[in-house]
């Protein structure tokens, strides 16, 4: 990697005046590990790491940058998938951006818990809200591997999704309110608690989904839910996908109270066994597909499992229970170690796509094929959230830079009727194929978007939408 175009010498002052010396980092050791994302595929060089500690001082980071013209990329835990939270390669003359941090935003209010809501600085990790909602006898909807690191800033930012949004909906059904610094340095903030509140354009939730391209989200008003007296999970083995979704179809009209259903395969399973030293899960069987389904509510958890274990598609020898957290723990191990599994063969291609629930089996099938054709010595790991239609498509052998598959993935996804992103975002991954999704009318409307809200183009540029010419070059 060349190395990073240093900050102008006055903004690099104004930023210390600012935040004090000790949060403007340019120690080329930090800034290189605030340069790659979580998979490694994504990496550019950074001018600079700035940690504010308050709304007051992101705005006075934006407000210099926007003057100054050097771009900021927003950082929260950087567990995102899809490099929207790092620099991108060199290009042209183009400054290199400026890393903003969120992580000192960490704060976490009182619950409130006649609302069952609370407020959290963007920078708080999710297991941290996870914690204080459990506190106070409450949940929080959302629920992600990644739940040590990834911050509720990053989450608005990429609506995410995760294991429990059967039953409680992604991240946007979570947020009341949100605060935020627009691009020119304003603040906007809905941080009261109103449930009802239709007084114009509703920007907390224009700002979900934005993948920080519209503003830096610095805090957040989050909705709870009464925590479930009883769980019961259930690892199931299966013959495949369509079997998989005629079975949540079932256990769908037969009132089972579902909050997680989780597909993976055969050969993701022995991956994640041998990468985290687990036993095979059923020893001398090898059902193709395991679904791990999670049932939550007010009866005992062998009551739970009832509407599952009289399902005829379900079979004694396939099947193993936990009734406790351990045990329960043990058997969710086989899906949430995908990740870190895929990870340990090498630079993963992800591709997260949501399919239309009743072509999903289809779709399985021919990308194996179209995979096998485009990338023949690729491995293919396939996991996902079966309930949401969410399939998690991974593929690793190509390198980095290697699109093909990217693009004929996302043009099968199309060809189905699905979405090209379900729950990681468009980043800088996949913003060539954002099209696929979006009518250009819709394209335009969110350029006009950008434009409006970050009218100097330093958020985040180049992802979610292309970059735009810095607007001294637009004049
Ligand atoms: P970052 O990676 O730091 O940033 C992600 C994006 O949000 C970037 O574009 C960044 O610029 C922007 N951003 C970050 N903070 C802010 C802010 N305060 N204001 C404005 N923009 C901001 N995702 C799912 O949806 N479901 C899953 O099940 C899931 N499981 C995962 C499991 C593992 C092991 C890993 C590594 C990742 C997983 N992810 C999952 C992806 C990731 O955790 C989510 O995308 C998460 O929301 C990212 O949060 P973060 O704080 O790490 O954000
Ligand atoms: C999951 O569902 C995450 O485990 C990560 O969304 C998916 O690694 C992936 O492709
Ligand atoms: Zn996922």
């Amino acid at each position: 990697m060349p190395p990073p175009r240093s900050l102008p010498a006055g903004l690099l002052a104004e930023l210390k005046a600012a935040l004090g010396e000790r949060h403007v980092l340019v120690d080329p050791e930090v800034l290189a590990g605030a340069s790659v994302d979580w998979t490694g595929r994504f990496q550019g060089p950074a001018s600079g790491l700035v940690r504010p500690g308050s709304t007051e001082e992101v705005a006075a980071v934006v407000r210099a940058c926007a003057a100054a013209e050097v771009p900021l990329v927003v950082q929260g835990g950087n567990t995102g998938l899809v490099g929207g939270s790092v620099p991108p390669p060199p290009e042209g003359d183009r400054p290199a951006p400026l890393v903003l941090s969120t992580r000192r935003l960490d704060a976490i209010g009182p619950v409130d818990q006649d609302a069952a809501q609370l407020t959290a600085g963007a920078g708080a990790t999710l297991e941290a809200v996870q914690e204080a909602a459990r506190n106070a006898g409450l949940r929080f909807g959302v629920d992600l591997a990644a739940r040590g690191s990834a911050t509720v800033g990053g989450m608005v930012a990429t609506n995410a999704g995760g294991l429990h949004v059967l039953r409680y909906g992604p991240m946007r059904h979570q947020v009341v309110g949100v605060e935020a610094v627009l691009g020119d340095g304003s603040v906007v903030s809905r941080l009261g608690g109103l449930l009802k509140d239709n007084t114009g354009y509703d920007l907390s939730q224009l700002l979900v989904g934005a993948e920080g391209t519209l503003g830096v989200v610095t805090a957040v008003r989050l909705r709870l839910h009464p925590q479930p007296g009883s769980r019961a999970v259930a690892l199931v083995g299966l013959g495949g996908t369509a079997d998989a979704v005629a079975l949540v179809g079932r256990l769908r009209r037969a009132g089972a109270p579902l909050s997680a259903v989780e597909l993976c395969f055969a050969d993701g399973v022995a991956l994640v066994c041998r990468a985290a030293g687990l036993p095979p899960p059923f020893p001398g069987r090898e059902p193709p597909a395991l679904l791990v389904v999670e049932l939550e509510g007010e009866q005992e958890p062998l009551a739970l499992l009832e509407p599952l274990i009289e399902d005829p598609g379900v079979h004694d020898e396939l099947t193993a229970v936990a009734l406790d957290d351990g045990q329960a723990a043990r058997l969710w191990a086989y899906r949430e170690r995908h990740t870190e599994a895929v990870a340990t063969v090498g630079v993963a291609h992800k591709l997260d796509v949501t399919l239309p629930l009743a072509e999903l089996a289809a779709f399985e099938a021919e990308v194996r094929e179209v995979v096998a054709r485009v990338a023949p010595d690729a491995t293919l790991v396939l996991f996902g959230h079966v309930g949401d239609g969410n399939l998690h498509v991974n593929v690793v052998g190509p390198p980095p830079d290697d699109d093909r598959v990217d693009d004929a993935v996302l043009r099968l996804v199309a060809r189905f009727g699905g979405s090209i992103s379900a729950e990681h975002g468009i980043g800088r991954a996949k913003v060539p194929w954002l099209h696929l999704s979006r009518s250009s009318a819709e394209l335009a409307a969110m350029a006009a978007l950008k434009r409006a809200l970050d009218p100097a183009g330093i958020l985040n540029p180049g992802v979610l939408l292309p970059a735009a010419p810095l607007c001294s070059t637009l004049s």
